[in-house]
């Protein structure tokens, strides 16, 4: 039932929108958000499920390793993304993740590295995960501390990191870690740790609102080949950042599938409820919030597949990335919230479509870069570029 009309943009080609819907197609004949009790279980499946179908082949790169196109097409992610959340929270996580875990190797992969691992990712034999965080540096990802010390050919892991999806299920990790180069940002690098290595131990699985595979990860004396680095030494940072610069825009993709779901919801209550002899959506009160709504969907629709684009076009998007992603998770709470509103009592009932978007969307306003780091991008990248503008 959703507003469709934003595929007419010219943001998108035909294949955009044949995509689109065959993938919607398939999500109303095979995907259900009733998966209750073991979450790892339907993880596994939609990811088996997903491969199966062909759709994490757009979640990687190259089409010698798997890959649908030689790269990562923004707009067919940000497409897939809002459709499945659409459908299913978890769904959208299964896929993205394969997206994100494996989008460094992907971008700086060899070809040895890209054989082994995305041809799997893209199938859905192999689960992936990106380990970033640690418990004492989130946002500020140049502190981090957990040690990749180079001994002999091998790389000697010590540390942690923490908040890692698909943590405890994943078969590969792409892991940061300070291999000491340079201080401060220059000084990491990125790794592929095989989840089955010994040292490396699943120290904690943390449960959250909206239940997805989530762990903290302990590395003890984890040694691995020093084929196993992920682009040059001392350039993990920018290797983290030019990950994120991708998957960013699909979280906002993913906010906007949310947001879509709990607008059609709230037309459905409003337009069946009756009130005072009429019905919930002539009342010129509920019409206010159904437009802020709905205004709320097309500014994120236009950010997301404005950064998409032009990304497609080859051009850096750090900041276009960025207005997206703060924009469109806040603006899906601000919808997910008023499509609660609309249905009362019944929104909070465990269960019901509107409450486990309540849920389902709180996370993305942290994740991939919480709000206040996308402020804080923007705020540089409008300021650098006036002060250029002052020198020219
Ligand atoms: N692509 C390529 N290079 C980039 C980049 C990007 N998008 N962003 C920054 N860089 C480069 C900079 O150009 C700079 O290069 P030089 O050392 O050659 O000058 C270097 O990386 C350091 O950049 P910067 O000074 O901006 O780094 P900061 O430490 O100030 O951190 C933020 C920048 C806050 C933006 C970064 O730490 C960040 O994104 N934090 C959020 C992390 C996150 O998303 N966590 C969630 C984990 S995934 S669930």
């Amino acid at each position: 039932m959703s507003d469709k009309s934003y595929l007419d943009w010219p943001f998108f080609d035909d294949r955009h929108r044949q995509l689109q819907a065959d993938l919607e197609r398939w999500a109303s004949a095979n995907i259900s958000d009733d998966h209750h009790g073991d979450t790892d279980a339907a993880c596994r499946d939609f990811v088996t499920r997903l491969g199966a179908a062909g759709w994490l082949r757009y979640a990687v790169g190259g089409s010698a390793h798997g890959g649908q196109y030689d790269v990562i097409d923004t707009r067919a992610i940000c497409l897939l993304r809002e459709t499945l959340a659409r459908h299913s929270g978890l769904a959208d996580f299964a896929f993205a993740m394969q997206g994100l875990g494996s989008g460094a190797i992907t971008l700086h992969g060899t070809a040895a590295q890209k054989q082994r691992y995305l041809t799997r990712v893209a199938a859905g034999e192999a689960i992936a995960a990106f380990a970033l965080s640690e418990p004492g540096s989130g946002s500020d990802v140049a502190a981090m501390s957990c040690a990749a010390r180079a001994e002999g050919d091998e790389y000697v892991l010590d540390g942690e990191k923490t908040w890692i999806s698909n943590g405890g299920i994943a078969d590969f990790y792409v892991l940061f870690a300070r291999s000491g180069e340079a201080p401060g940002s220059r000084g990491l690098s990125a790794f592929i740790v095989d989840a089955a290595t010994p040292g490396l131990e699943i120290a904690e699985r943390i449960n959250v609102i909206a239940p997805h595979p989530l762990a903290r990860l302990r590395f003890t004396n984890c040694r691995i080949p020093k084929s196993a680095m992920l682009g040059a030494p001392g350039q993990g940072f920018k290797v983290a950042m030019q990950t994120l610069d991708i998957f960013r825009t699909s979280v906002a993709a993913a906010a906007l599938g949310f947001a879509r779901h709990a607008l059609d919801e709230a037309l459905r209550r409003a337009t069946t409820r009756p009130m005072f002899n009429q019905m919930l959506a002539d009342f010129q009160i509920t019409q206010t919030k159904l437009a802020q709504m709905a205004t709320g969907v097309d500014v994120s629709a236009l950010l997301t597949y404005r950064a998409a684009w032009l990304r497609d076009q080859g051009q850096n998007v750090t900041r276009e990335a960025a207005m997206a992603k703060m924009t469109a998770t806040e603006t899906a709470q601000q919808v997910i919230d008023a499509a609660l509103q609309i249905w009362g009592g019944l929104g909070v009932v465990s269960e019901h479509p509107v409450e486990r978007l309540y849920r389902e969307i709180r996370a993305l306003r942290i994740y991939e870069g919480a709000t206040e780091v996308q402020q804080l991008i923007i705020a540089r990248q409008t300021l650098s570029a006036y002060e250029q503008e002052l020198r020219t």
